[in-house]
């Protein structure tokens, strides 16, 4: 297992479209198991495999917080929303592509997503709470979207050019060392 570097928004990956994985294979599970060790070190709660460089469709999640109930680590290939409640949520999200910048977001509040596991089988669950958040979030990533595109222009304008600002720094950073 490795931990893959997070790209870091704007990043032309970030907005493209990720490609349904084909074969699970080997390097898939290792895929897996890298954003799922990426994830947990970052720490995050959740992580998409364009955040990593890899455009396919490929998510992990861990949305238990509690420290005496056991970890969920999921691996969702090829996931599907197959129905949204009516009823929607509102949630202060962040993104580990686009650290220290948060916002609030309305999503629907449950939804039903489809997938294969790392197995082949193919699995169907329902989702509230925080993992409802998640899988949204991280469904988005895979369609080139992030949470900032659920808020004003002018607020995703202020966070793009401050990241870009930072990219910038860290750049210079490396070589000023
Ligand atoms: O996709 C990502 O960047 C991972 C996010 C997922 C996420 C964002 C907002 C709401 C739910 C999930 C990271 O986990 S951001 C860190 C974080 C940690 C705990 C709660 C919310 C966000
Ligand atoms: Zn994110």
């Amino acid at each position: 297992m490795s931990l893959r570097p997070i790209l870091l928004h704007p990043d032309p990956r970030l907005r493209t479209a990720a490609r349904p994985v084909g074969a699970i294979d080997d390097s898939l599970r290792r895929l897996a198991d890298d954003m799922l060790e990426t994830m947990y070190d970052a720490p995050g709660i959740g992580l998409a495999a364009p955040q990593v460089g890899q455009l396919v469709r490929l998510i992990v999640m861990d949305c238990v917080k509690a420290e005496d109930e056991a970890p969920r680590p999921m691996v969702l290939v090829n996931p599907e929303i197959t129905w949204t409640s009516d009823e929607t949520g509102v949630y202060e999200e962040g993104c580990l592509s686009i650290p220290e910048h948060y916002a609030e977001v309305t999503r629907p509040a449950e939804v039903a997503v489809r997938w294969t596991a790392l197995d082949g089988s193919a699995q169907e669950e329902r989702f509230a709470g925080l993992w409802a958040t998640c899988v949204q979030h991280e469904i988005d990533h895979l369609d080139g979207r992030l949470f900032i595109d659920h808020i004003s222009a002018v607020r995703r304008g202020m966070i793009t050019r401050k990241m870009e600002k930072l990219k910038r720094d860290r750049a210079r950073g490396i070589e000023r060392a």
